[in-house]
């Protein structure tokens, strides 16, 4: 028997009695429509006793689609194939259970063509800044089977994830091996379960598989041994999974092989792969995090911001049509608060997939709450000014700028065979946000906060007020007591965890804030490394002076001077002092707010939570005081307010 939490937020409540309500179904079975009616079997108990439902589906609707009809006591869904009539259910029972069950009719259809996750799991059993326990699809070199993962497909077909990469980037040891015969009728398996789920399955491969499996002496991307061998191999992983998704590829990034070694480019790359995969329909997705990993400190002139759009930009326009970029959300690498990277908006002729991570890597590992949602919303709604309208980078990843198929948005993972899957019980919203907001961008970060608790903790209008305030305010009280306006980093190197002020400072990997006694910041601007003039006007330009800079990312493009003054009077010492001060304070919100449901959670979940919250107390209160003290003993100003800072 699963607890409630093991089913997440498709816990439902009343036991499943499939007598109460009758299916009737006019759609050809397969195996997706089999899982659409289990789960409303699963689900009778939320339905009113004596639902008649239809399914059918309808040709006007696009593939994933879906429409449903409620004239109590029947209700009719349609989808545009049987994937959609599996959405449409998902949907259904979403509105249902937040106590929406009046009569009317709702159709929707997904804002982007794709919508994944990445896993960065090792065939150890390892997750790569995985931080809610160990994998649930591999384990000693061997792939898993079993419930968790159908139920995991569960959870992200309900909230309209369709495509899943098993493993991580890095493919290192021997998940080079995953796409031979001897892991694929395993891989197979799995497949199929996600396949049931209207979810595709893509590999992350290995740039030098070539040499690793097909002992061939290189990698070369134009050389016709390379290229046999590949075509050879993904024949091989089509026979075994027709319905296969494609390849994601990390070259040339931190350590990883790629065309680089051959003088090539990352166009050559790609589309050797590319032309393999094109026979049968698949994608190769390559990734655009690269950047100089052995920089020196002493070396002001290289900007690891610039380095994704120096590589990539110049090769617009080269890639094969099932190529997709997939560009992590900033320049540099998942911080609390970074600007959108300049390649969106950057090229007009090259499939883009948005890449975020729900993984909280620098946000707090789960062990603090970080809802992502507000953040994610503010990337997608950029604007670029690539265009004169649908410039937003959500208008460029769901096609409607250039009128792409490949493209869409990815989340690298932040599940594990944890029970809860998280880790921490508030961290699921954040996996449970990345489909819905992938589905529909319009979805604001309240309503999918909302629609979450609603279905994982109860509809009760405390827990709504209480969890989604502690979920709303979380990004901005973590970016308080961490970092500052944009500034990344100080953290401690290797595990990201907690507060070290100058962690990165003389490393290799380009991030540094180069603090002194009187300023800090890296110059972007003209003055500088000239990062800013990547982007499109009238972006350039504003983020050329610290004056129109929006000042959550002051110190990201400008090296400011602790006495300059913000918009609102404060000097930036004296902003530096007061954010940290209040991050704290919020976090002691946080624990009160949760503390004030207490009556209305199940006790476990309630204890897990507090000492969850406990330990983020503890945590940011180490942050603000090396933060302040750090800028304190820099400067040798005291806090306008007279509070202690050590
Ligand atoms: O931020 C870095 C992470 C690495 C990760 C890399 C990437 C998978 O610290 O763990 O490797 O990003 O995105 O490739």
């Amino acid at each position: 028997m699963q607890t409630c939490w093991e089913a997440a937020w498709l816990a439902y409540r009343s036991p499943a009695d499939a007598n109460r309500i009758s299916i009737f179904c006019s759609a050809e079975e397969d195996a997706v429509l089999a899982r659409a009616k289990e789960e409303l079997a699963l689900a009778a108990g939320e339905l009113p006793e004596g639902t008649r439902i239809r399914l059918e589906l309808a040709e006007s609707l696009e593939r994933e689609a879906y429409r449903f009809h409620i004239t109590a006591p029947e209700i009719r869904i349609a989808g545009g194939s049987t994937t959609g009539l599996l959405y449409g259910v998902f949907g259904l029972l979403r509105r249902m259970r937040m106590g929406a069950s009046a009569d009317g009719c709702y159709e929707e259809a997904p804002k982007n063509p794709l919508r994944m996750l990445n896993h960065w799991d090792n065939i150890d059993g390892s997750i790569e800044r995985g931080y809610s326990g160990r994998s649930f699809f591999f384990s000693d070199g061997q792939v898993l089977s079993g419930e968790r993962i159908k139920t995991y497909a569960r959870l992200c077909a309900s909230v309209g994830i369709n495509g899943v990469v098993l493993n991580n980037v890095n493919v290192r040891q021997r998940a080079t091996d995953l796409i031979t015969e001897e892991y694929l009728p395993r891989v197979r398996e799995i497949a199929d379960v996600l396949a049931s789920y209207g979810i595709k399955t893509f590999l992350s491969v290995n740039f030098a598989a070539p040499m690793e499996l097909g002992g061939l002496p290189l990698a070369d991307p134009l050389d016709e041994r390379v290229e046999a061998y590949w075509r050879r191999q993904v024949g091989i992983v089509y026979r075994e999974i027709p319905e296969f998704g494609g390849f994601l590829v990390k070259a040339d990034s931190e350590g990883r092989p790629g065309p680089f070694t051959y003088g090539r480019t990352h166009a050559d790359g790609a589309n050797l792969l590319a032309r393999c995969l094109q026979p049968y329909g698949g994608l190769v997705i390559w990734r655009c995090f690269v950047y100089n990993c052995t920089q020196d400190w002493r070396d002001t002139k290289t900007d690891r911001a610039r380095a994704g759009y120096d590589h990539f930009a110049p090769l617009d326009g080269q890639f094969l049509p099932n190529v997709i970029l997939q560009i992590k959300n900033g320049p540099m690498d998942f911080q609390v608060r970074e600007p959108v990277s300049p390649l969106f908006g950057g090229m007009t002729r090259t499939n883009q997939m948005l890449e975020v991570q729900a993984a909280q890597e620098y946000t707090g590992q789960q062990r603090h709450v970080c809802y992502l949602i507000p953040m994610w919303k503010e990337i997608l709604s950029f604007r670029t000014y690539v265009t004169k309208k649908d410039d937003t980078v959500a208008d460029i990843v769901a096609g409607r700028t250039f009128g792409q198929k490949n493209c869409g948005m990815c989340a690298v993972a932040n599940t594990g065979d944890d029970p809860n899957w998280t880790g921490h019980d508030l961290a699921a919203a954040n996996w449970y946000g990345f489909g819905r907001l992938a589905w529909d961008t319009e979805l604001s970060a309240e309503e999918i906060a909302a629609e979450w608790i609603g279905q994982t903790f109860g509809t009760e209008p405390q827990l709504r007020k209480a969890i989604g305030g502690i979920l709303l305010g979380s990004w901005r009280a973590y970016e308080n007591y961490t970092s500052p306006l944009g500034i990344g980093w100080m953290v401690n190197p290797s595990h990201h965890y907690g507060p070290n002020v100058e962690g990165y400072e003389y490393d290799r990997w380009g991030t540094y804030h180069r603090a002194t006694r009187t300023a800090i910041g890296v110059e972007r601007s003209s003055r500088g490394t000239g990062y800013a003039a990547q982007y499109r006007e009238p972006n350039a330009s504003m983020y050329e002076h610290p004056e129109t800079t929006p000042e959550e990312l002051l110190l990201f493009f400008h090296r400011i001077p602790y006495d300059y003054r913000l918009k609102d009077g404060r000097t930036l010492l004296q902003y530096i002092y007061d954010t940290h001060f209040e991050g704290v304070e919020q976090v002691k919100r946080m624990l009160a707010a949760w503390d004030s449901c207490r009556e209305l959670l199940d006790e476990k979940r309630f204890a897990r939570v507090r000492a969850r919250l406990e330990e983020q107390l503890e945590s940011a209160v180490e942050w603000r005081d090396r933060i302040n003290t750090y800028f304190y003993r820099m400067t040798e100003q005291p806090d306008a307010q007279g509070r202690v800072i050590y």
